[in-house]
């Protein structure tokens, strides 16, 4: 990205990272079974049914938490403009969660032969409501402020769910299978930390940053 002039716009950089693991203690809820005969085109693409897994993981890990820095760091950011796909494949939404920078493309495509459409719904940032009856459409749309996890579904399949958070910075990202995570190019300083997971309540965690060094911090969400 560049201004006017054609001179990069200022982005502080910083050379330490923020790593670490969301884990769970306690028992998992048994994965939700979805039963997709209300499209037999849906149920032709999962012949042996589908499910959800609200908490999913390996080794005591939390996957599909979104961790970001939440205190302000120092910098202008400029929308990062590589587009993030949320695809429409299998009557499923692929990734559960998605993190995006104010200003940067989310790219929807519905990879299947029937209709599908696309339903956010921010409280914050303007929703949308896109159809998308053919198979390879494709949908570009941003949001203008940053917003913790809302909803995105489709009301063609009531199962379909993926939950979006909007940052104006970008610092963040999700965690792997096995709960870890790892923020890269953080400024030395101190920061708090937040997780977000579409079931559970936003945990915090404080970390500090060395230049050249990882601070670490793991957050254990306990199940009820
Ligand atoms: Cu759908």
């Amino acid at each position: 990205m560049a201004t006017a002039a054609g001179a990069p716009m200022v982005q502080a950089q910083g050379s330490g990272k923020i790593t670490g693991r969301i884990l769970f203690k306690g028992v998992p809820p048994e994965p939700m079974k979805i039963r997709m005969a209300a499209d037999p085109r849906c149920q032709q693409a999962n012949p042996n049914g589908a499910e959800r897994r609200q908490i999913d993981g390996k080794n005591g890990g939390l996957t599909n938490v979104i961790v970001s820095i939440k205190t302000k760091v120092k910098g202008t950011f400029p929308p990062l403009t590589t587009p993030v796909v949320l695809d429409q494949s299998g009557c499923m939404y692929t990734p559960a969660v998605i993190g995006l920078m104010v200003g940067q493309p989310l790219k929807m495509r519905n990879s299947d032969e029937t209709l599908h459409n696309i339903h956010p719904r921010p409280v914050v940032n303007e929703g949308f409501n896109v159809g998308q009856p053919r198979k390879g459409m494709e949908t570009e749309k941003k949001f203008d402020k940053p917003e913790t996890f809302f909803p995105v579904s489709c009301d063609v399949h009531p199962w379909m769910r993926s939950y979006i958070a909007v940052f104006d910075h970008p610092f963040f990202t999700t965690t792997k299978e096995d709960g870890s995570f790892e923020i890269p190019n953080v400024p030395p300083g101190e920061y708090e930390i937040e997780a977000q997971h579409p079931t559970l309540k936003i945990m915090t965690g404080k970390v500090v940053v060395k230049a050249g060094a990882a601070g670490v911090v793991d957050i254990t969400y306990t199940l009820k």
